[in-house]
């Protein structure tokens, strides 16, 4: 049994410290699916203890490009905390991160709860509205390097999140070229269709899993469905910024740490 109290506080830190550390796996063994949920509830429960409240879920590995670039097949989800949302346009701190990388997402914002097994119909009738979205993900382990118990305990990689304008709940996401620029160079280019194919599979996706956790998707809430292309490294840049098509655009700065 992996010490679910220890490893969540070890994980803790190390986000809100900007230090990596190693992976959980390999030193205590295999961990249990089961067990790596728990330790990233129970992580994410100590943010919630120091204020933060839950603003959504976010899920990961919906794209073959990010399936093919960390080498892991099954799809994940994380919590998303107020303490996570960036505004559009705003600067990030640098200095907060330990070696960020950004990644083209759609997002939807829900109207009514959703959990455990919905219809497709279900799932659309309780969109409020659509954007699209930068997530800045930052692995605490060192290298970025994880196996699928590390990263799901991780929260995903989770570390920050921007939406664009959101847009009416009837706004086509199936097919939306997107073009990631950094530091004005594009780096990415994808469309939403990577994302499982149609990202509204994502939003079932989304539902079916936290509800197996026992999470009901809230009323108000926005759900990251995936990454359609490889993430970039953030590196040193000053800017990022996605450009995609009738969603507009998205994007942020980055001030602090070494220019
Ligand atoms: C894990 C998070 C994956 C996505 O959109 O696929 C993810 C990672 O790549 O570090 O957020
Ligand atoms: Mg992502």
């Amino acid at each position: 049994m992996a010490d679910i109290a220890a490893i969540a506080a070890r994980l803790d830190t190390a986000a809100s410290e900007a230090r990596a550390i190693p992976q959980i796996t390999g030193e205590a063994g295999d961990l249990s699916l089961a067990d790596a949920y728990e330790i990233q509830r129970a992580a994410i429960d100590r943010r919630l203890a120091r204020g933060a409240t839950l603003v959504g879920v976010k899920m990961g590995f919906t794209s073959e490009a990010k399936m093919a670039q960390m080498g892991l097949k099954d799809q994940i989800w994380g919590r998303l905390t107020s303490d996570m949302v960036v505004t559009n346009g705003a600067a990030i701190d640098r200095t907060r991160f330990i070696h960020p990388r950004v990644e083209p997402e759609v997002a939807v914002r829900l109207k009514a709860p959703l959990a455990g097994e919905v219809t497709r119909e279900e799932a659309l009738a309780a969109i409020d509205a659509v954007a699209a979205a930068l997530e800045i993900i930052d692995s605490r382990y060192e290298n970025f390097r994880f196996a699928l118990g590390d990263v799901v305990a991780d929260n995903a990689s989770s570390s920050a999140f921007v939406t664009g304008p959101w847009l009416a709940a009837d706004t086509d996401i199936a097919d939306v070229a997107m073009v990631m620029r950094v530091d004005g160079e594009v780096a990415e280019t994808g469309t939403s269709a990577a994302i499982l194919g149609d990202p509204i599979r994502s939003l079932l996706a989304a539902a079916r899993l936290a509800g197996a956790a026992g999470l009901v998707l809230q009323p108000g809430w926005t759900v990251m469905l995936g990454g359609a292309t490889a993430a970039a490294a953030i590196g040193d840049a000053r800017s990022v910024s996605l450009d995609a098509g009738h969603l507009g655009r998205v994007g942020f700065t980055i001030a602090g740490g070494a220019a």
